[in-house]
């Protein structure tokens, strides 16, 4: 979609919804978290895939207003679902670039997290690799200070952007989540796993937990496991699935 207005529209009325994709303990399955993935439930031409419409949102700056929307709708169905007694789990929101440079991502969060009165632990923020490596003082500073609200912070598809490694030892971060081009690389032999498994040993060196993406198959999940990987998210767990069903989600863990 390459309609501003549209977009600029579809933001005030607010067409967006959340989808969301389970992530689980590699071992045992249980579930840990969900991540937040939006959809533009568009009147003509249905859900609308984010690749379709996250682009136009950048480049024109939509994405901060935009952004607000979900973190905004992420912390309300949390309210929503602790209100009908189900045993939440935190959820993880993504944030652009351009949301994660131009604006107070701070103080939004706090906002939307008092407004549904939400405890900071149930949210996590994924930034992208690439994100934390600009300017890196004013990166360490905007990762401080979200970090001081008491959400937790993980690195999105690690591995495809350009990553210092000094810079990732020196931020405060809590999850690494490996891109699904690694999870991939497993299933074409020996060099696949050990990179793997590199991966994994620099993340328990950096205390940080490490979730496996886009894992399509069962045997992934068995050599994960062998890895010493923490979490898999991927359509071999669950493809993202409305609230509703998420809700089920929720309800067989307890
Ligand atoms: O849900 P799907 O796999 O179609 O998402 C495609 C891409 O869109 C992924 O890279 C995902 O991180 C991104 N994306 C999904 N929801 C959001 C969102 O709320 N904000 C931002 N910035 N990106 C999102
Ligand atoms: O960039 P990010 O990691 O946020 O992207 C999330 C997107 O990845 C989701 O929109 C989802 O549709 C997609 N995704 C999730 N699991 C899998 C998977 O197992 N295989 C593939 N190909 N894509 C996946
Ligand atoms: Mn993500
Ligand atoms: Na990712």
């Amino acid at each position: 979609i390459r309609n501003e207005y549209a977009l600029r529209r579809a933001i005030e009325v607010n067409e967006f919804v959340l989808h969301f994709q389970p992530r689980v303990n590699a071992v045992s399955g249980e579930l840990l978290s969900m991540e937040a993935l939006v959809r533009w439930n568009h009147p003509e031409r249905g859900m609308v895939p984010p690749l379709e419409f996250i682009g136009l949102a950048e480049d024109t700056g939509l994405i901060v207003e935009l952004g607000k929307l979900v973190i905004d709708q992420a912390c309300m169905q949390l309210a929503a679902w602790q209100a009908q007694g189900l045993p939440v789990v935190p959820l993880s929101v993504n944030v652009s670039p351009v949301q994660f440079a131009r604006c107070d991502l701070k103080a939004v969060i706090a906002e939307s997290l008092a407004r549904h009165r939400i405890d900071p632990l149930l949210l996590e923020v994924e930034v992208t690799e690439s994100c934390m490596m600009q300017d890196s003082e004013k990166v360490a500073q905007e990762i401080a200070s979200l970090k001081s609200l008491g959400v937790r912070i993980s690195v999105d598809d690690f591995g495809t952007g350009y990553s210092s490694l000094s810079q990732l030892q020196r931020l405060d971060l809590d999850v690494l989540k490996v891109d699904r081009a690694f999870t991939q690389a497993l299933n074409t032999g020996r060099q696949g796993e050990a990179f793997f498994m590199t991966i994994v040993s620099m993340a328990h060196i950096l205390d940080m937990q490490v979730v496996a993406e886009g894992v399509e198959t069962r045997e992934q999940l068995a050599i994960l496991q062998s890895l010493g990987c923490n979490e898999a998210q991927g359509y071999y767990i669950s493809k993202p699935v409305p609230a509703s069903l998420a809700a089920t989600f929720m309800l067989k863990r307890s």
